[in-house]
């Protein structure tokens, strides 16, 4: 298990996406993320452990970034295989009750590109039972506001993973929230925090999926 884990965590780091990857260099002829994944999950290891696994290889080389020992390049590689690991954990994430419990509306907020976090949350509150509505990444208040407006009842998730886009949030929620007050604005990404959601008078923050489904069955309830 913890071989599988280590590769994964590997490949994520160094952005080996498939076995006929060229990147990176020291790796060539070498399985990339996507076939370890598939060998891991035959090998019944768990989803969640390849996805703590794909999460430390990106805070190893976010971290990297912010000490000026990597490039964004690097960030896009990784990116590309974690995305190859999640599209294997797809099936696994949506397996959840047939019968929809709400709909849920998410996307990232304008200026903002970072989207393997909002389709991660996307499959686990797909997995808990609800219609997902993705708007994609970069979505404008007014995207947000048509998309509710189009879904009565709905709830809707917010993602941010920049400072400066901190604030395309803090719009999106207050306009939401001044034109359909009743409804439930979760938020989430890196630099969100509980002091900053009842700051711009969001519903919820959760640092993961898991806990705003939780959130999402209590409100329904
Ligand atoms: C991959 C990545 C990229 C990729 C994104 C590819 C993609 N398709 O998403 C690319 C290369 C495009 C990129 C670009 C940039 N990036 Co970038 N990127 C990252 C990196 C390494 C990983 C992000 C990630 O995917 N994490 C994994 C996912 C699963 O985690 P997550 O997004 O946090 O989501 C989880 C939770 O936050 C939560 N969550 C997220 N959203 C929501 C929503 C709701 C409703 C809920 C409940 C929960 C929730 O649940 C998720 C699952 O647990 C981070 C560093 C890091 N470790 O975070 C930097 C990072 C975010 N990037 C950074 C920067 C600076 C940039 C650029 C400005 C670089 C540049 N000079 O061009 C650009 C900006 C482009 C733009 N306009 O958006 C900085 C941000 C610094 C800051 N404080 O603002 C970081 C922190 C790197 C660093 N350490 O400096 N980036």
């Amino acid at each position: 298990m913890q071989e599988y884990i280590e590769k994964i965590t590997m490949c994520v780091y160094k952005g080996k996406v498939k076995r006929t990857s060229v990147f990176p260099p020291d790796m060539k002829d070498q399985d990339g993320a996507d076939e370890i994944a598939v060998d891991a999950l035959k090998n019944n290891i768990s989803p969640k452990a390849l996805l703590d696994a794909c999460m430390l290889g990106m805070d190893k080389i976010g971290k990297d970034f912010s000490e000026h020992k990597a490039f964004v390049t690097n960030l896009v590689v990784s990116a590309g295989a974690m995305n190859a690991v999640l599209r294997h954990l797809k099936p696994y994430m949506e397996s959840g009750e047939v019968q929809r419990k709400g709909k849920f509306v998410i996307g990232t907020v304008a200026g903002d590109l970072h989207d393997i976090g909002k389709n991660l949350v996307a499959m686990i509150i797909t997995g808990g039972g609800y219609e997902v509505i993705d708007l994609g990444a970069d979505v404008s208040t007014q995207k947000f506001l048509d998309a509710i407006g189009k879904n009565p009842g709905c709830s809707v998730g917010l993602s941010a993973l920049l400072t400066t886009t901190m604030q395309s949030m803090d719009k999106s929620v207050k306009l939401i929230k001044q034109s359909f007050p009743g409804i439930k604005v979760l938020i989430g990404g890196a630099p969100v925090s509980h002091n900053f959601c009842s700051q711009i008078g969001a519903d919820f923050y959760s640092p993961n999926a898991y806990e705003a489904v939780d959130y999402l069955n209590k409100i329904i309830a």
